[in-house]
């Protein structure tokens, strides 16, 4: 095993690779009449995803043949998440908006150690809108703008009735977590006279890495979601945590989230972090039931 990760070197070669991997999205004419599927027919895959999975994890295993890779499509069960020093990438995230052409899909490149992400970079090639991130040294938009983008002028979290939130349908339709999902929707959007939060208005941009920087940005308040796998979060993750986010878990009482436990609740920098644990707190308790994976 090589010596200690140059996590700016990696960084630095993460985000070339994602705008040398984006040209393969944006010269791609992706139909919905011929894409693919995995567990349903929401559930979609193309070969612009295989493609730009291919080209990034060959490369990566060229310029570091010591570290894992852990990839959405080329992912087995019998292939888990150690603790080894691992690149976690997402080809394309949000791959239901790029096959109907809706801007909002991105390249996610995690980098994680001991199943703690380290490097993130999450580029959305359409847009040219990079977010990027060392443990340690901040999170930014396009390299030059610190996040949160309000920097010094970021307001104080102030509950869930003052809050814009980012939620996920996802492709699991029916059973417990799909009860779970519409009932917790119902009730952070419903009125308070009727029990529940009257959150501002909910967002899904049906994207987990493009909804975690936008909660790093500080444009949404907070994002829940269960189903996610370790490739959707790895590098949005650490984004909303070096931008002076939290990330927790999306069942009540989670405070330490496993990266590949599946399910997530992250919620956006404050001044001296006000609010956050009580905007947590207030998120769980409109959960109606459990979240399983
Ligand atoms: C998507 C996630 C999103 C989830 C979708 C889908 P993909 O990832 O980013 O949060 O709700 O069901 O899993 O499949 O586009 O890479």
């Amino acid at each position: 095993m090589s010596s200690t990760p140059d996590l700016q070197q990696i960084h630095d070669f993460l985000i070339d690779l994602a705008h040398e991997a984006g040209k393969i999205i944006t010269s791609s004419l992706p139909r919905v009449d011929t894409t693919g599927s995995k567990k349903n027919s929401a559930d979609l895959v193309t070969e612009y995803d295989r493609a730009v999975e291919k080209k990034v994890s060959e490369t990566l295993r060229e310029k570091y043949p010591d570290y894992d890779f852990l990839g959405e499509e080329t992912y087995s069960p019998e292939h888990q998440l150690t603790d080894a020093p691992t690149f976690i990438v997402d080809p394309i995230d949000g791959t239901t908006n790029f096959v109907h052409g809706f801007p909002n899909s991105c390249i996610s490149l995690g980098f994680a150690i001991n199943r703690r992400p380290v490097v993130g970079v999450v580029y959305n090639p359409v847009t040219n809108t990079l977010y990027s991130a060392i443990e340690g040294h901040g999170a930014y938009l396009n390299r030059t703008q610190r996040l949160p983008l309000k920097g010094e002028d970021l307001e104080p979290l102030r509950g869930l009735d003052n809050a814009l939130v980012a939620l996920e349908w996802g492709s699991e339709r029916s059973g417990n977590n799909w009860d779970t999902k519409v009932n917790t929707f119902a009730s952070l959007a419903g009125s308070r006279e009727q029990g529940g939060a009257m959150v501002h208005s909910i967002r899904s941009l049906g994207s987990a890495a493009l909804n975690l920087c936008g909660v790093a940005a500080g444009y949404l308040d907070l994002y829940w979601e269960g189903g996610g796998w370790p490739w959707d979060v790895c590098a949005g993750w650490l984004i909303v945590r070096e931008a002076g986010g939290i990330i927790l878990g999306g069942n009540p009482g989670d405070w330490e989230p496993r990266l590949d436990g599946r399910t997530c609740l992250a919620i956006r920098a404050s001044p001296g972090g006000q609010g956050q644990k009580e905007l947590a707190e207030e998120l769980w308790s409109h959960v109606k039931g459990r979240l399983e994976y």
